[in-house]
């Protein structure tokens, strides 16, 4: 009976191993998807700015300097679990001067022009940077191009002459321009687990390699699909080739039970950004760190007054009992 309940828990465990890193399974829904091929209009997508469709790929930026473009989904997504597989070319002439990337959203704020990768700043819902060009002067901790993931709730600003390290909840280098072959990326959120996963194949393997994997990221259903492109300086061509939404279904993990709430109502939020958050605000992060020296030395004073106070009182008394002493 023992042996069967572990074997029976082994094979559970490779049951949810093989769920959770099985590759796309699920159902494409058109109605989220950009299908190759599409033709000059594309159902369920509005575009903005630059954006030129040709039959093969929508180019979001020409290789010019200063172009804006964008490309949002009409549709709201009410799935919970889904995968978005994005396929896509970031190219031009430039050899060591190129910028400055693109981004994918799942956001309320679609079809508004603005200064993240050409669309708007403060933004509610999820945003991934494909950026090319480090617009940091200083030492960076990783390379460019660099994939990083930001969750705003409306209030959070990307801070692009930092490339946005202050606000992102994780990232990875990845050498995704200029390549040769085709280049993909796996967008997968887990409203069940809270948890966002992207995958990249640029090396032209045919196999997914891991980029990041985050937990706690909570997102409401009912926002936009979207991918924008902005060259300043420095110019790229931005091209999507298609993209493949996927409706899946996650297991239900133990920190996910009861979390059946109205999922449309959640604030967009990720527990692993808030860290960063705190750390960022100079003025109170020097505050409180002032408040911790001074009770520190407060403290250390205090006992060291102890001790000289405790050590005075035993000497006294030992002389005390010492001139006693003395007189029998
Ligand atoms: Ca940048």
């Amino acid at each position: 009976m023992e042996y069967l309940s572990t074997y029976l828990a082994v094979f559970l465990l490779f049951l949810s191993k093989v769920l959770a890193e099985g590759e796309t399974k699920g159902y494409l829904r058109r109605e989220h998807s950009v299908l190759k091929g599409a033709g000059p209009s594309i159902p369920y997508w509005d575009f903005l700015g630059s954006t030129f469709i040709s039959s093969s790929y929508i180019r979001l930026t020409p290789d010019h300097q200063s172009k804006k473009g964008g490309l949002w989904n009409n549709v709201p997504c009410h799935v919970k679990d889904w995968e978005m597989l994005i396929h896509f070319k970031v190219h031009g002439v430039g050899d060591t001067l190129f910028g400055d990337g693109f981004a994918f959203w799942y956001s309320k704020d679609r079809m508004q022009e603005g200064d993240v990768f050409g669309s708007k700043d403060y933004f509610y819902g999820l945003g991934v940077f494909f950026d090319t060009y480090s617009n940091h002067n200083g030492e960076h901790q990783h390379d460019h191009p660099y994939i990083s993931v930001m969750v705003g709730n409306g209030s959070l600003h990307y801070d692009h002459d930092r490339d946005g390290t202050h606000s992102q909840v994780a990232g990875c280098s990845q050498s995704f321009r200029g390549r040769g072959h085709d280049t993909y990326a796996l967008i997968r959120y887990s409203g069940t687990q809270n948890r966002l996963t992207i995958l990249v194949d640029v090396e032209n393997k045919n196999e997914w390699e891991d980029c990041l994997d985050v937990g706690g990221v909570k997102l409401p259903t009912g926002l936009y699909f979207g991918a924008t492109a902005a060259t300043g300086q420095l110019a790229d061509n931005h091209d999507i080739i298609s993209l493949k939404f996927y409706e899946t279904e996650m297991p239900v993990s133990s920190d996910s039970k009861g979390a059946d709430e109205d999922r449309a109502k959640i604030v967009p939020f990720a527990s692993g950004a808030e860290q960063y958050r705190e750390r960022v605000q100079d003025v109170q992060g020097s505050f409180s760190s002032k408040t911790v020296k001074v009770f520190s030395w407060l403290f250390w004073f205090a006992l060291v007054a102890v001790c000289v106070v405790g050590v005075s009182i035993y000497v006294y008394q030992k002389r005390q009992e010492d001139s006693r002493k003395r007189f029998y």
